[in-house]
């Protein structure tokens, strides 16, 4: 990893047993293409890209500042993209999620930091390349949401990994933070 930027974001991290539930399921249906590995299943809240090391220490202060509750997601659904993208998402948002993002990603843009100004996708992805999309897919993940991370990805000889820079938990009884759009 070249020491003087890191390609970042902020995430929510799948936790063990529901990534290992959902790649049980996902590898049944013989999809093909690069599954994404049990450990890097994530949910992107805010995608950085390249930024400066030193600006780390400044987005960890911001990710500890934010006071959000923790939540449920219900992956309920499977989506598709380009290039064979499949993913899993939630038919019904929770209220948290956007409301945690915004939050995150106003700071960010209050800190300088470019975003893409496209509205967030809730999805995590589960393969890339996929040879076939099924027509009969029926996912339901109940995912309890307790903490989010910040990640750096890196590129390996044996694949993507990602980095955990900090992890902030959500926090039992706090409200939500008032959803305001980032721009
Ligand atoms: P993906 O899974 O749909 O590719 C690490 O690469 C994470 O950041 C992934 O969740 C990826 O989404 C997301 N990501 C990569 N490039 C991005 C971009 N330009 N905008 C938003 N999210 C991005």
């Amino acid at each position: 990893m070249p020491t003087d930027t890191l390609r970042l974001f902020f995430a929510l991290p799948c936790q063990r047993d529901t990534a290992e539930a959902i790649c049980t399921w996902r590898d049944g249906l013989g999809l093909g293409g690069k599954p994404v590995a049990a450990e890097n299943l994530h949910l992107t809240l805010a995608f950085l890209g390249q930024q400066p090391s030193a600006r780390l220490e400044e987005l960890q202060l911001l990710a500890a500042a934010i006071e959000a509750p923790p939540f449920e997601l219900r992956l309920d659904r499977l989506g598709g993209g380009r290039q064979g993208l499949l993913w899993l998402e939630p038919s019904r948002m929770p209220e948290e999620l956007p409301a945690l993002a915004g939050e995150l990603q106003r700071r960010l843009l209050a800190s300088g930091i470019a975003l893409d100004t496209r509205p967030l996708r809730a999805h995590l992805t589960l393969v890339r390349h996929a040879g076939a999309r099924p027509r009969e897919a029926h996912p339901d993940f109940a995912w309890p949401v307790e903490r989010f991370v910040l990640y750096a990805s890196e590129n390996t000889p044996r694949g993507v990994r990602y980095l955990g820079l900090g992890n902030w938990p959500l926090v039992p009884g706090l409200r939500l933070p008032r959803f305001r759009p980032p721009h």
